[in-house]
């Protein structure tokens, strides 16, 4: 067990790794780990409350939108509002950007994006949920922040990261000096470093991918799935399948254990499913900053143009060779549209 130390802690030493930095990214993050906390502490007893099931409303991703994903929404925002260090939070749950306009908000100089409860149709069943962040340095020098200030390149983040409600609670992030990883200690109500300098293997025996897609899925993909389920005890195949549906929760593991998570183009994903600013962005820096590889398949995630907010893209990410061994099945196979696909 590393030696004890809360995310506070670890946050306030860092700091010292960016010469020039006066703390404002520090009690950001601190501001995400509070948000955190309160998030865990309903997730954590949903069935007791009358917070379980959807709340009747449908988000802009025109998802029907569950109670938690609200509750969550609003913690975040109001933990980044009261906390001062961010002027523009962008939310998966919210159709437009949402400026944070109080005298000392508007002249913050971070953009927060955030997928406030990522996979909360698993809430129900107890299956692990996540919280996906993503912070930038705003670009817009005067006035108001802006829409621009939000659609940069994911090379451009300061820093990334997300929350694991699970069997237990963990902060995950990077500030693209490694990847360090807190476990919630409920005895103290802190994050506690549990996981230092988290490296994913360059290889693993996992694939995660949603197989009740396969019919629409483009040639190159449905190889890869092919050549993974193939025995061949020289490459340890077949590997193993694991999807639950919470991109938190199958990232989380594959980090940890090795693997490659796939989301390709489906029949009603035509541009892949998995949002590119509050997901894909964000995930892949902590992938990359852990010794992955994260792409659409053919291209670096992080060094995708970003045109609108709720822009999608394809993700394959995770164990280097897994993703360049995927690849490389697209690669021969051509990087189909879903028109080619119906056609195949
Ligand atoms: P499907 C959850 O809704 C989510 O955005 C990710 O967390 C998850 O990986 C994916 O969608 C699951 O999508 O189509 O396989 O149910």
């Amino acid at each position: 067990m590393p030696e004890f130390k809360t995310l506070g802690q670890f946050i306030i030493e860092k700091q010292a790794d960016f010469p020039y930095a006066k703390g404002e990214l520090s009690r950001l993050l601190r501001d995400i780990g509070i948000a955190a906390k309160i998030v865990n502490r309903e997730v954590n007893k949903a069935g007791l409350m009358d917070i379980l099931g959807n709340s009747g409303s449908i988000n802009i991703q025109g998802e029907s939108q569950q109670k938690l994903d609200i509750y969550a929404n609003e913690q975040f925002i109001s933990a980044l509002r009261c906390g001062g260090e961010c002027c523009i939070v962008a939310s998966e749950e919210n159709e437009n950007i949402i400026p944070l306009n109080d005298v000392i908000s508007q002249h913050a100089k971070y953009i927060v994006a955030i997928d406030p409860l990522d996979g909360s149709s698993n809430i129900d069943v107890n299956v692990a949920v996540g919280t996906i962040f993503s912070i930038y340095h705003r670009v817009s020098q005067n006035g108001p922040a802006t829409l621009e200030d939000v659609l940069q390149c994911g090379t451009q983040q300061v820093a990334a990261g997300y929350i694991i409600y699970g069997s237990s609670t963990m902060l995950v992030y990077t500030t693209g000096k490694g990847v360090n990883g807190f476990t919630l200690d409920p005895s103290i109500g802190e994050f506690c470093l549990s996981h230092p300098n988290m490296q994913i293997p360059k290889d693993g025996l996992i694939y995660s991918i949603n197989e009740g897609n396969y019919v629409h899925f483009p040639k190159g993909v449905k190889q890869y799935i092919k050549y993974c389920q193939v025995e061949d005890k020289a490459t340890n195949r077949p590997y193993t399948s694991r999807y639950i549906g919470s991109m938190v929760a199958d990232l989380h593991r594959n980090l940890i254990k090795g693997g490659i998570f796939i989301y390709p183009v489906t029949a009603s994903a035509p541009n892949g499913k998995l949002r590119l600013v509050y997901e894909c962005n964000p995930m892949a820096f902590v992938i990359e900053q852990a010794g992955g590889r994260a792409t659409n398949g053919k291209d670096r995630i992080l060094d995708l143009e970003v045109n609108k907010l709720h822009q999608r893209s394809p993700i394959f990410i995770g164990s280097e060779k897994m993703v360049m061994r995927a690849e490389a099945f697209m690669e021969e196979a051509g990087v189909l549209t879903f028109n080619d696909i119906v056609n195949l």
